[in-house]
């Protein structure tokens, strides 16, 4: 019995099939080179931010290991590689000059992805913002938006003619909400008012980036990434319904109406009050940008409960280590809902994957709750396409174990693992699955090919 024989047939021969990382999650070499220094390497520093007490000074050790990591994304056989620059390493201030190390590193990286045929899929913010620009205000002080820009315009300089892509933000909720009015990612502040700003500023800053490129002559197609989870309410009650839609509202609409129909949920304005963020004239235009793709991320789902937190262990659904319910049918939901409400550009699962624990026996790595988990979700996927949704790509979190922010390195999100004493990389059973679907897909590309006579 093979579960997957159909899945491949359900997707385009063009669709793209990706592995994606981050920066701060997997480079280390945190003081070489002239790498400045970034909020998450001051963040881990703080006693009890990291729940294992870890940083990023070494992590997956890939900086140094550029040339065998890039041997391992080929080895896959995957279209696509999804990764981020970490500002400080190529503009040690976030602003003036730049680290022509830091550039060369990323030159490296995009010519090796090109050199072996994989996309480079570039995100220029995931969340390791220049302590200096920190120092200044960071995101909730507009001159970040400014700077930012002009980061954009230097990146897209150097590298932008050879990406597939180039996103702007990776989830701004998690940013603006996790480290800005939680307080449990970096920059570790706590007040809602700021966390407000930060989102208007990350939004802003990224349809000014979207136009400026343009000028410049960008050819390059240019989006965002927003982590949406699909919220239902724990009862038919109207109390948990009412309650779906605020955080539906808060979570996705916050994000997204202003991205495609340039104006804030009033629900979610009325309810910040004065902590409204202060947006200028002509703002919400330039956060409407016409996107090239949008980029989901998606894990889990939301269940929104009047009566006081939802209990996911009582739901008798199965969880991931972190916690997080194993809901396949969520990500059709969500991309459903984004059809529905907005006019879409082709949209890639820029994240889908989960954190399991892996059985290592004999040199192998068995983890076969991860592979169910992507071959549902993919499934997940093609019930969306096959309804309308113009779906272009899907990228497995992770390539490797890695540095899971607050949760440390306990947590392990890759289909490759790694040993933290030896950096060696295994390929997890979920990747050995990973690579045969991909080729059965490619398989069915080059039949798809010679029936249309080319
Ligand atoms: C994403 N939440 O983060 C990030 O883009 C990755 O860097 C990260 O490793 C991955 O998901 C797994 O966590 C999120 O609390 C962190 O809802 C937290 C949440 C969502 C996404």
């Amino acid at each position: 019995m093979n579960p997957d024989a159909d899945l491949p047939r359900q997707f385009p021969p063009d669709f793209v099939w990706g592995v994606a990382t981050s920066a701060f999650q997997i480079e280390g070499a945190a003081r070489e080179d002239g790498k400045g220094e970034s909020i998450w390497d001051r963040f881990c520093r703080q006693p009890g931010t990291i729940a294992d007490a870890s940083n990023g000074d070494t992590a997956c050790d890939h900086y140094h290991r550029l040339e065998s990591d890039l041997d391992l994304i080929a080895s896959l056989g995957v279209d696509a590689y999804r990764f981020s620059i970490s500002w400080p390493r190529v503009q040690p201030l976030g602003h003036g000059a730049w680290n022509e190390a830091g550039l060369a590193f990323y030159e490296r990286l995009v010519d090796g992805l090109l050199r072996r045929g994989v996309q480079p899929h570039l995100t220029l913010n995931h969340w390791d913002l220049p302590q200096a620009l920190q120092d200044q205000g960071g995101w909730a002080a507009r001159s970040t938006v400014h700077h930012f820009v002009a980061y954009a315009r230097g990146i897209h300089r150097r590298l932008g003619s050879r990406l597939a892509t180039l996103t702007t933000h990776n989830e701004p909720w998690v940013m603006a909400v996790l480290g800005h009015e939680k307080g449990q990612f970096a920059p570790g502040v706590k007040n809602r008012q700021t966390a407000s700003q930060v989102a208007h500023h990350l939004l802003l800053s990224h349809g000014l980036a979207l136009q400026a490129l343009r000028a410049d002559g960008c050819r390059t197609k240019l989006g965002i990434v927003l982590n949406l989870g699909h919220h239902e309410p724990a009862t038919g009650s109207p109390e948990d319904a009412a309650l779906a839609r605020l955080e539906d509202a808060r979570g996705r609409r916050w994000y997204a109406d202003p991205l495609f129909l340039g104006r804030y949920p009033q629900e979610v304005l009325d309810e910040l009050g004065p902590d409204a963020p202060v947006v200028q004239p002509g703002d919400m235009d330039h956060i409407a940008t016409p996107l090239d793709y949008l980029g989901i991320n998606y894990y889990s789902r939301t269940v929104s409960s009047a009566a006081g937190p939802f209990d996911v262990t009582k739901s008798g659904l199965k969880l991931t280590e972190m916690g997080w319910e194993i809901y396949p049918r969520g990500l059709t939901e969500v991309l459903l809902t984004l059809h529905r409400d907005y006019t879409l550009p082709p949209v890639y699962i820029t994240e889908n994957g989960g954190a399991f624990p892996d059985a290592v026996v004999n040199g192998q790595v068995h983890d076969a709750d991860r592979t169910d988990y992507l071959r549902t979700h993919i499934a997940a996927t093609a019930a969306a396409l096959a309804q309308g949704v113009p779906m272009a790509g899907y990228m497995v979190w992770s390539l490797m174990d890695n540095f899971e922010w607050a949760s440390g390195y306990a947590k392990r999100f890759g289909i490759v693992h790694v040993d933290y004493a030896t950096l060696q990389r295994t390929p997890k059973d979920s990747a050995h699955w990973y690579r045969s679907f991909v080729a059965q897909c490619h398989a069915l590309r080059t039949s798809a090919a010679c029936a249309a006579g080319g």
